[in-house]
């Protein structure tokens, strides 16, 4: 069965999601971000980076979110890219959010919302803010006139894409200038699959 080393609480959601959209088996390994498990040896045989997410699939042992991602569609064919153009655009997209746009998101969300309000720095949330209008434009563009970002529909690229941009949606940042961005935001984290991981609260 596949394992991922991580907590729902870390960028593992990411995987969890793309495990429950393929419908595959998997036991989630609990390792909280920077605890005492992350930087254990045998934690450290599995990802050295001391970091979750990691997934063992069998004899395979991956880490970063994204490329997990990117093999269990490969692997398992699953919200796959269609073409190797597609392919491309995956990993564009991917990559693309991982370097252009999630520390920003993270610097939002930590300091406008999950850190305690005496360790927030309103500076750094304007600094975030000011940082994400070139990507949130970027993005929207992509997403005129279409509902996802390959013509074949939902794929990994959308999931790997919203699980970063849902921290924008977790932390209340205003889409309104965005609103291809926003409904497609929207209908990706409305998803079954992405509410196995994320129930809605009560
Ligand atoms: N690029 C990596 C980032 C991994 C990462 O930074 N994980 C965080 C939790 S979401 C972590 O383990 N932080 C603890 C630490 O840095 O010690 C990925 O996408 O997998």
């Amino acid at each position: 069965m596949i394992e991922i080393y991580g907590a729902v609480a870390s960028r593992a959601a990411r995987n969890l999601w793309m495990l429950e959209e393929l419908g595959l088996e998997y036991e989630l390994k609990e390792v909280s971000p920077g605890s005492e498990a992350s930087k254990h040896a045998d934690y450290l045989h599995i990802n050295p980076n001391g970091k979750v997410p990691a997934m063992v699939d069998g004899e395979t042992v991956l880490w970063e979110s994204m490329a997990i991602n990117l093999y269990l569609a490969e692997k398992y064919g699953g919200l796959k890219p269609q073409s190797p153009e597609d392919w491309g655009r995956a990993c564009q997209w991917s990559f693309w959010g991982m370097l252009e746009a999630e520390a920003h998101l993270q610097n939002f969300l930590f300091h406008s919302v999950l850190l305690p309000e005496e360790k927030r720095k309103p500076d750094k949330v304007q600094t975030a803010l000011t940082a994400l209008q070139k990507p949130l434009g970027v993005l929207n563009e992509a997403l005129a006139g279409r509902d996802y970002l390959l013509d074949s529909g939902f794929s990994v690229a959308d999931l790997n894409l919203a699980a970063i941009f849902s921290w924008g949606k977790m932390a209340r940042l205003d889409l309104s200038a965005y609103p291809n961005l926003r409904s497609w935001l929207n209908s990706c984290l409305e998803r079954d699959a992405y509410r196995r991981v994320f129930p809605r609260k009560k």
